[in-house]
């Protein structure tokens, strides 16, 4: 790949990102997070997602072995909302938005983390999420299902206890949209757009960070964020509820071996935004949708330096210095735990 500063083209939203690879030397003395302690007790009598506490709201949060799932009680969106339209003249517009909000806790132990849990613990967790997509997608107005996991302070997680929340939505998200969009329009060769991707990174290793017989990881060619990640199934599935039984487990296995890699780069709990892509849920059949998850993890060069999308990023494009390729190399080169 080039040495010089380049444009890359993200395939799956359009949009282009600016890489700028002999930049990479420059001094830093910017800011530094602190670093967060990390001794965190089995059980926290102060954690709202503990098992048999209060929540904020008053509700308890009962004594679960495995998962739990419940509504958010501070919910950005509700489900009866009533359909509302507001406009003026052709410039302002605004409408309604029905919704529903969950909180996943992943696990009774407050110390634990998705990459410390074990297989079995983390194949439940995929079944959790496997079960509330196939709920909430029932729901006749739900057109969207994102679950996702905001992990560390950094990415404002307000609760270290392992949990993701998930959002049911009316109507499309912007970059499902665009994922949508473009994913549709690839459909001319006759093919899947991630599944053509994915043949190009199996056939040259590059990117790969970790595989096993049913997922596979990426730094994706076009990725934003230093060690960002994509994690797709090898076969053409749409969503978690087509996954086979091994295929469940192959995510959780990915899933485990992922975060754990992420974690021993900057020896730190590695602060993230994961969440899975899966087709809308507008009762259209979508075979031009390929399931994925998408990993951003904010830091840059350290567990206490972080990236900021500021300046040109915000105003302009995306841009990274540290190419995809040498970071899928430093996390390639991580021992397989
Ligand atoms: P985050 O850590 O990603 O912020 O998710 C925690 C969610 O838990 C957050 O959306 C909800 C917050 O509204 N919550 C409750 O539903 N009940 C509580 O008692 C505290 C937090
Ligand atoms: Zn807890």
């Amino acid at each position: 790949m080039f040495s010089a500063p380049h444009r890359r083209l993200n395939l799956l939203t359009g949009e282009s990102i600016l890489v700028s690879p002999q930049r990479t030397a420059r001094p830093w003395q910017g800011q530094e997070e602190a670093r967060l302690a990390e001794d965190r007790p089995r059980y926290d009598p102060a954690c709202y997602l503990c098992p048999g506490n209060i929540r904020a709201a008053g509700a308890r949060t009962p004594d679960y072995r495995t998962t739990f799932v419940f509504d958010n009680d501070f919910a950005a969106l509700h489900p009866d909302t009533p359909p509302e339209r507001f406009e003026h003249g052709s410039l302002l517009e605004a409408d309604s938005e029905r919704g529903v909000c969950r909180v996943a806790c992943f696990s009774p132990r407050h110390d634990l983390t998705l990459g410390q849990m074990d297989l079995k613990a983390i194949r439940h967790v995929v079944d959790t999420w496997t079960d509330q997509y196939l709920e909430l997608s029932a729901l006749d107005w739900v057109n969207h299902v994102l679950i996702f996991e905001n992990r560390g302070a950094l990415m404002g997680a307000s609760n270290p206890h392992p949990h993701g929340q998930i959002w049911a939505n009316q109507r499309l998200p912007s970059e499902p949209a665009l994922e949508l969009d473009r994913q549709r329009a690839y459909g001319h060769h006759g093919s899947c757009l991630l599944c053509d991707y994915l043949t190009v990174e199996l056939n040259e290793q590059e990117r790969v960070v970790c595989q096993n017989s049913q997922f596979v990881a990426v730094v994706p060619f076009w990725a934003t964020w230093p060690y960002e990640t994509l994690v797709l199934p090898r076969r053409h599935a749409g969503a978690l509820p087509d996954l086979g039984n091994d295929e469940r487990d192959g995510l959780a296995d990915i899933l485990g071996r992922l975060i754990r890699r992420y974690d021993l780069l900057f020896a730190a709990t590695f602060p993230y935004s994961m969440g899975f892509h899966q087709p809308p849920t507008d009762g259209a059949d979508h075979p031009e949708w390929h399931l994925h998850a998408h990993f951003y993890p904010p830091l840059l060069r350290s567990a206490t330096v972080r990236k900021f999308v500021a300046g040109y990023e915000l105003l302009a494009q995306p841009a990274r210095d540290i190419t995809p390729e040498s970071a899928a190399q430093q996390l390639q080169a991580l021992p397989d735990q």
